[in-house]
C-alpha cells in the first residue's frame, strides 16, 4: 500500500482538512504530521490548544492511518523518516511566502521518485469563518496575557515590533516572510513611549497621559492577537503604578517594563546629554514589590529596566541593580545601552547569566543595530525589541510625499511609491 503524507497546522478540523484526507485516501494510506507548537508559530499561527489535544483531534479523523510529529516547517526530516510516496497539500501554497515549502516538498518528491498532490484550497464560507473565529479567540485577554510567558518557553528569542495604532498593529500581526528554509514573523508587540508620543507630536517625557496610552493599547488590541509589552516609562508614583498594573493586566497586556529613573524622564537615547536622575535601588524595589503585590494573575510580568549603562554608572552598578530587582520580584530585566557596539550588552548578559540562568533578559538594539538576534540569544537574551524602526521608516516616507505634492502641484509623481488603494482595503479584515 502506498503512503500519502500531509501536514496539519491547525487547532480545528473543518471540511478543508477532511477533503485533504479524502483525496489522499484515493492514493494510499494517509499519514498526518501534526506541527509542534514551535513550528506552528512560524506559520503565524499561535496554538490555542495543546499539542497533545491537536494530535488526539487528528487521530479521531476517519481515514487517517497514523499521526506523527512534524518538528520543522520544511519536509526534509519527515521524508527521510517516512519515505512517503506522495505529499498532499492545498494549492494555496503556490503563491506567497508558502511557495518555498512547495518547492521544498517538490524537490524532495523528485529525489525520492514520489509525487506532489495538490487539491483545490477550500474557500468555503464555513471553513473561513471557523478559522477566523479560532484566531480571534487568541485576542481575548485571558489568552493574550499569558502568551508572552508561553513564547519565552518556545522561542530562542521573542521578536518584538513597536506598534502605536491599528495599522502598525496589523503590520506586526500579519507580516510574514520566508528566508529560504524557514518562515519568519513577529512574536510580540511593543507599545513604545517614544513612538506613542512621537506620533502624537509630543516629546517622550511621560507627557502623554495613561488614559491616552491605554487608548493606543485598545486600538492595537482591537485588530490583533499577539501579546503586548507596554513601555511604562518610570511607572510614575508607586501609588499610581499599582493602578497601572491592574489596568494593564485587566486589558490583557502581558508585561510592563518600568525604568529605574525618577523625576522628569527623558528618552534614554539622550543619555547624559540631558539631565536625568536614576532612582535609588530601595525605592525602585519598593515600586516593583508594590506592583507584584496587586497583580491578580500569574501571567502578567513586571520587567525592571536598568538605566545604569545609559547614565554611565558602570557595569557593577547595572549588575547590582539587576540582582536587587529580581530579588524584589521582577519577572524579567531589560538592560539598555546607547553604545554603538553591543559589547557592553554582551558583557552585562554574560555576567548576569553566571548567577541567574532563568530570569528573562530584554534588550533594545537601536544604537547597536548591527547585532543579529542569534548573537543576542547566544548571550542569554530572551526578548529583542525593535522599538522605533517602524515609526522612523514612516516619517521620511510621509515627508517625501508631502514634498513631492508641493514640488509638482499634483499627485502623479508621488504615486509610484504609494500603496495601491485596493491593497489597503485587503489589509483590513471585515467581520
Ligand atoms: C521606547 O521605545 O520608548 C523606549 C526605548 O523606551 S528607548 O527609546 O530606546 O529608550
Ligand atoms: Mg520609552
Amino acid at each position: 500500500m502506498k503512503t500519502v503524507y500531509t501536514c496539519f497546522c491547525t487547532d480545528i478540523i473543518h471540511e478543508g482538512h477532511l477533503n485533504i484526507i479524502r483525496q489522499g485516501r484515493k492514493y494510499g494510506e494517509v499519514i498526518v504530521g501534526v506541527l509542534t507548537d514551535e513550528a506552528m508559530i512560524r506559520f503565524n499561527r499561535f496554538p490555542a490548544v495543546s499539542f497533545r489535544e491537536r494530535v488526539a483531534m487528528v487521530e479521531k479523523i476517519e481515514g487517517v492511518s497514523r499521526v506523527v510529529v512534524q518538528k520543522k516547517v520544511t519536509y526534509d526530516e519527515i521524508v527521510e523518516q517516512l519515505h512517503p510516496n506522495y505529499i498532499i497539500h492545498g494549492d494555496n501554497w503556490k503563491e506567497g511566502p508558502l511557495r518555498f515549502l512547495r518547492d521544498n516538498a517538490e524537490s524532495l518528491m523528485q529525489k525520492s521518485k514520489g509525487e506532489l498532490i495538490e487539491v483545490a484550497y477550500t474557500n468555503s464560507e464555513n471553513a473561513l469563518r471557523m478559522e477566523r473565529m479560532q484566531r480571534e479567540k487568541l485576542s481575548m485577554p485571558e489568552c493574550r496575557r499569558k502568551r508572552l510567558r508561553q513564547l519565552l518557553k518556545m522561542c530562542p528569542i521573542v521578536k518584538t515590533l513597536e506598534v502605536h495604532s491599528g495599522i502598525t498593529g496589523l503590520i506586526a500581526e500579519k507580516t510574514i516572510v520566508e528566508t529560504g528554509n524557514n518562515l519568519e514573523q513577529f512574536d510580540a508587540m511593543w507599545i513604545s513611549s517614544l513612538c506613542d508620543s512621537t506620533v502624537k507630536g509630543k516629546p517622550d517625557m511621560e507627557l502623554v497621559d495613561m488614559t491616552s496610552r491605554y487608548k493606543t493599547i485598545d486600538e492595537v488590541m482591537e485588530v490583533t492577537t499577539k501579546p503586548i509589552i507596554f513601555d511604562g516609562d518610570t511607572g510614575g508614583l508607586t501609588e499610581h503604578f499599582v493602578y497601572t498594573v491592574r489596568t494593564l493586566e485587566r486589558m490583557g497586556v502581558s508585561a510592563v517594563i518600568i525604568e529605574d529613573k525618577i523625576g522628569l524622564k527623558k528618552n534614554s537615547l539622550f543619555g547624559t546629554e540631558v539631565e536625568q536622575t536614576q532612582d535609588d535601588i530601595e525605592h525602585f524595589c519598593g515600586k516593583i514589590k508594590a506592583g507584584k503585590k496587586v497583580q491578580l494573575t500569574a501571567d502578567f510580568m513586571i520587567i525592571a529596566r536598568i538605566e545604569s549603562l545609559i547614565l554611565e554608572q558602570g557595569m557593577e552598578d547595572a549588575l547590582m541593580r539587576a540582582f536587587a530587582y529580581v530579588e524584589a520580584g521582577a519577572d524579567g530585566i531589560m538592560i539598555h545601552s546607547r553604545k554603538k557596539d553591543p559589547a557592553e550588552i554582551f558583557g552585562f548578559c554574560d555576567e548576569f547569566r553566571k548567577k541567574d540562568k532563568n530570569t528573562p533578559i530584554v534588550v533594545v538594539p537601536t544604537s547597536f543595530h548591527q547585532v543579529f538576534e542569534m548573537d543576542l540569544a547566544a548571550h542569554g537574551v530572551n526578548v529583542v525589541i525593535y522599538a522605533n524602526q517602524l515609526t522612523r521608516s514612516a516619517i521620511p516616507a510621509m515627508e517625501n510625499t508631502a514634498k513631492d505634492l508641493l514640488k509638482y502641484h499634483r499627485a502623479l509623481e508621488a504615486e509610484p511609491r504609494l500603496m495601491p488603494i485596493k491593497q489597503i482595503i485587503t489589509l483590513i479584515d471585515e467581520l
